[in-house]
C-alpha cells in the first residue's frame, strides 16, 4: 500500500523552562551527532534574525509592547516562515536539533491566561517533532541558576505557570529527562533517546503534522 517512505533526518526538539539547560544541551547533542557522522543542524526558536524575529526580540527585551494575542501569533509566524526550509532539510537527510518549538509557544501564552485551544490553532500543520526532549527542572531551581530576570518571562511565578502548561502538552513523542542530574548524565540520556529516534527516521518513518 502506498510508496515506501524514504530515509530522512529527524526533527528533535528540546523544551524546558528558562535556565533548564536546553541551550547547552542542544549544542552538545548536535556536536555529538556530527561527530558520529550524521548530517545535523542546530536551530532555535524564536529565530531572532528574521523580520518577525526582530519584532519578537524587541518585545522580549521589554523594548516594545504588544498584546498577548499579537505576540503569540508572531511567535507562530516565526515558525511558519521556517516550515518549508525545515521540510527540505529533513527530506534531504539533515537532522534538526531545535531549541524550543510550538510547545514553548503554547505553554508561555497559556501561562498568561490565553485559552489553550486558541493557542494551539495557529501551530496546526507545522511539522510534528519526532522526539521532544523535556528537561525537567523545578522552577525554584531554575531561578537559582544565574542571570535570571533579564528578559520578560524570567520570573518565578510565571515560570511555575509555564511548567504547569508544559505538563498538559506532554504526549507520546515526549521523553522527560531530569534536568537536575549532573550535566553528563543528562547528556547521556539525551544521546540515547536521540540515536533511537534518528535510526527510526532513517528507516523511513513518515513526517507528520502538528495537532491536526
Ligand atoms: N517563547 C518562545 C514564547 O513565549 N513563545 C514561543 O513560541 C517561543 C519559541 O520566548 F522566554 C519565549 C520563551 C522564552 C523566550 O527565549 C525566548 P530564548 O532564551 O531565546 O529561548
Amino acid at each position: 500500500k502506498g510508496q515506501k517512505s524514504d530515509s530522512r533526518g529527524a526533527l528533535i526538539v528540546l523544551e524546558g523552562l528558562d535556565r533548564s539547560g536546553k541551550t547547552s544541551q542542544s549544542a552538545k547533542l548536535a556536536s555529538f551527532l556530527a561527530e558520529k557522522g550524521f548530517s545535523v543542524e542546530s536551530w532555535r526558536f524564536p529565530d531572532r534574525k528574521t523580520c518577525v524575529g526582530e519584532m519578537i526580540s524587541l518585545y522580549l527585551l521589554n523594548k516594545s509592547q504588544l498584546d498577548d494575542q499579537t505576540i503569540h501569533l508572531l511567535f507562530s509566524a516565526n515558525r511558519w516562515e521556517k516550515r518549508s526550509l525545515m521540510e527540505t532539510k529533513l527530506r534531504s537527510g539533515v537532522t534538526l536539533v531545535v531549541d524550543r518549538y510550538s510547545y514553548s509557544g503554547v505553554a508561555f501564552s497559556a501561562a498568561k491566561g490565553l485559552d489553550i485551544q486558541w493557542c494551539k490553532a495557529p501551530e496546526m500543520g507545522l511539522l510534528a517533532p519526532d522526539l521532544v526532549l523535556y528537561l525537567d527542572i523545578p522552577p525554584e531551581k531554575a531561578a537559582e541558576r544565574g542571570d535570571y530576570g533579564v528578559e520578560r518571562y524570567e520570573q518565578l511565578d510565571f515560570q511555575r505557570k509555564v511548567a504547569h502548561h508544559y505538563k498538559i502538552l506532554c504526549d507520546e513523542t515526549w521523553k522527560i529527562v531530569d534536568g537536575c542530574l549532573p550535566m553528563e548524565a543528562v547528556e547521556k540520556q539525551l544521546r540515547e533517546f536521540t540515536l533511537e529516534c534518528v535510526s527510526k527516521c532513517q528507516r523511513g518513518e513518515p513526517l507528520s503534522q502538528l495537532w491536526l
